[in-house]
């Protein structure tokens, strides 16, 4: 039996819209307030996607008043009123579409990396000090409750740029390949480094270098894969609505050659040549140790997308470009591009996160379908979208197509691309 979304398609909001904002507003009137208390949160979320507002300025709005337990949300802020907080729209969203969980340490680490990833210090009320600690644990429980039923701006391209990723658009779209700098903290690597060694080292010896199925094994892998920058990287060159293809792990030792020769990631599904003009598979690989040259990195030919092929047999490594990155970096590639990884030609071990992402009517080669439901249950909607819970194939009954799901996927401009 295929797991079931949390939050059914119908419930699922954009940030800041009309909806969103009655959902707020109902999650808190639900809420255990404590008496006597009073609390005002006013927002203004600047730079929002044109199909969510026709002011000039394209700014949308909320102000949330608690009075004794009385809650108000308003949908427009006013701009001379004071204390209004003043946002871009699709950075305040990272935080928003944020589940913080009842760890207060991974809460913490969630919040500061929403706030790099946003390239802002994104004031978030409950985070404060001088709040009542009644509340607190209210608005923190009401966020995400938002979270998990809150969707990324469908906007793809506004959203990166919104976010700094127009250069690396670019870079997909002339070389089939690009790196974010600065994607992921140390601390995170270190976790994601521990994590990963304890799966390899506790693997038989005869299973090689890769560790699989990873969303299955642990929640720093989950976090992972819905990292912001990337899925709007993956959403650009797949299409909204994209799936899992694959996450694993590689540690690699001293001299150990993973990958000779060059192949591109399409192998993996046998894509027809010539392959399609759009992309059907991307893959990013995080740098969770160094990515220098003798650290036996990935090596790619720039703009080799372009051949619509795959590699012909014998080709070898000559000729190509080290991604070379340091610790914290994400490079991100075209499936169809040709690549391979140089030998590691020192002491230590290379840790790599290798997440690649595929169409909506690919075949991924692992399957999430069943994944167990308490995951889903803590993971906002694209993990839901990205594990194939939310479209419409093989969900078809004795008496018919699942029309809810098709509705959805069609909605959500499922396929619809902007490469
Ligand atoms: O390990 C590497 O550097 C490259 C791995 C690879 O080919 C991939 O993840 O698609
Ligand atoms: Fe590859």
């Amino acid at each position: 039996m295929a797991t079931a979304p949390k939050i059914s398609l119908d419930q699922r909001v954009e940030f800041g819209t009309d909806p969103w904002i009655r959902a707020l507003a109902e999650s808190l009137e639900d809420a255990n307030l404590p008496v006597g208390v009073t609390f005002r949160h006013a927002v203004l979320l600047r730079n929002a996607p044109r199909h969510l507002t026709d002011l000039p300025d394209s700014s949308l709005g909320f102000v949330v008043d608690i009075d004794d337990r009385r809650v108000t949300v308003q949908a427009s802020v006013d701009d001379e009123s004071s204390n209004v907080s003043s946002l871009d729209y699709n950075r305040a969203q990272l935080l928003a579409t944020t589940v913080l969980g009842t760890n207060p340490d991974v809460a913490a680490r969630r919040i500061k990396d929403a706030r790099h990833l946003a390239h802002s210090e994104l004031p978030l009320p409950l985070d404060s000090s001088d709040l009542d600690d009644d509340l607190k644990i209210e608005l923190r429980r009401a966020h995400d409750r938002m979270a998990l039923r809150t969707i990324a701006n469908p906007d793809v391209v506004q959203r990166a740029h919104a976010l700094g990723l127009a250069e690396n658009l670019d870079e997909l779209d002339e070389r089939g390949y690009t790196v974010l700098h600065d994607a992921f903290s140390s601390e995170f690597a270190d976790e994601l480094r521990d994590e990963a060694h304890r799966n390899h080292d506790s693997a038989p010896p005869d299973v090689g270098f890769r560790a699989t199925m990873l969303l299955k094994r642990g929640r720093l892998w989950e976090e992972a894969v819905i990292h912001p920058w990337v899925i709007t990287l993956a959403e650009y060159l797949l299409g909204r609505g994209c799936l899992v293809y694959q996450s694993d792990s590689i540690v690699k030792g001293p001299e150990l050659d993973t990958h000779p020769g060059l192949h591109a990631d399409y192998g993996a599904s046998r894509v027809a040549e010539p392959f399609p003009e759009y992309c059907v598979e991307a893959t990013a690989v995080w740098a969770i140790d160094d990515f220098d040259a003798a650290a036996g990195p990935t090596v790619i030919v720039p703009g080799s997308f372009r051949n619509r092929r795959h590699v012909p047999p014998g080709t070898t490594r000559e000729g190509g470009v080290l991604i070379e990155m340091p610790k914290g970096s994400i490079a991100f590639w075209h499936g169809a591009s040709w690549h391979g990884a140089m030998p590691r030609q020192r002491s230590g071990r290379r840790t790599s996160l290798h997440n690649a992402y595929a169409r909506f009517f690919m075949r991924p080669l692992e399957r999430y379908d069943d994944i167990d439901q308490e995951i889903v249950d803590r993971n906002p909607p694209i993990f839901s979208t990205l594990c194939g819970l939310d479209d419409a194939f093989g969900k078809s009954g004795y008496h018919g197509a699942d029309f809810d799901r098709m509705r959805y996927a069609a909605q959500s401009k499922y396929g619809a691309t902007t490469y």
